[in-house]
């Protein structure tokens, strides 16, 4: 897991479809695109994921559907994001196959310290600053965590929370190869360049 790392939120794509914010995103170098839906039915996000599965397929993006392995699985999706609230690592692995990407949601240290023994491939540090965009978290990381649990885990590391073009290059310095923002991308007039920008900061830092 390396770059930019887009996760979706419908409500803040103004008057924009979410398809054109990720059309956009993926123009401005976006490396994995997570559909992550908490208020539409099961019908609405298979078709949808169905949609921007096909969108992403030219670029070569992996889509990772968020929670929901069935809507993964039905979508032909190639992961799933999951918190440690969700499915458990291994029967999530058992559904999905070797190939796919699994994503695991780290928020406490007992988190981190049990990741260790799944073969996930990446956890989600999370969040690391507050974010009105997700509020129901245990707190912040911050750049100390993040760089405790980098000098700790086995696993690729993907930031998320907070992240935006003022704050990404000290968390790529503190650890993270990958960094995952919804508001700094979906929120932007202008997706594309958000995305590019965000994109160079990462590649800069990690040269
Ligand atoms: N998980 C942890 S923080 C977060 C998620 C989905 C939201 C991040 O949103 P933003 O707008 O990039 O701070
Ligand atoms: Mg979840």
């Amino acid at each position: 897991m390396r770059g930019l790392y887009l996760v979706t939120d419908r409500s803040l794509c103004g008057k924009k479809t979410l398809e054109e914010v990720i059309i956009q995103a993926i123009r401005g170098g976006v490396a994995y695109v997570q559909l992550r839906e908490k208020e539409i039915t099961t019908a609405s996000f298979v078709r949808e994921a169905e949609a921007i599965k096909k969108i992403l397929k030219p670029y070569k993006v992996p889509l990772i559907i968020n929670d929901r392995v069935d809507v993964a699985l039905a979508s032909g999706a190639e992961g799933v994001h999951i918190g440690q609230e969700d499915m458990p690592y291994e029967m999530v692995r058992g559904l999905m196959g070797q190939k796919a990407i699994i994503g695991l949601s780290v928020e406490t240290w007992e988190d981190v310290e049990a990741s260790q023994k799944l073969d996930v491939n990446y956890i989600g540090v999370s969040p690391v600053f507050p974010t009105p965009t997700k509020t129901d978290t245990k707190g912040a990381w911050g750049l100390e965590g993040l760089a405790r649990i980098k000098a700790f885990s086995r696993h690729p590391l993907v930031a998320i929370g907070g992240l935006n073009e003022s704050n990404i290059r000290d968390v790529v310095k503190a650890g993270a190869q990958c960094v995952a923002v919804v508001s700094a991308v979906c929120a932007s007039s202008d997706p594309e360049a958000a995305a590019r920008k965000i994109n160079e900061i990462i590649n800069s830092a990690l040269r």
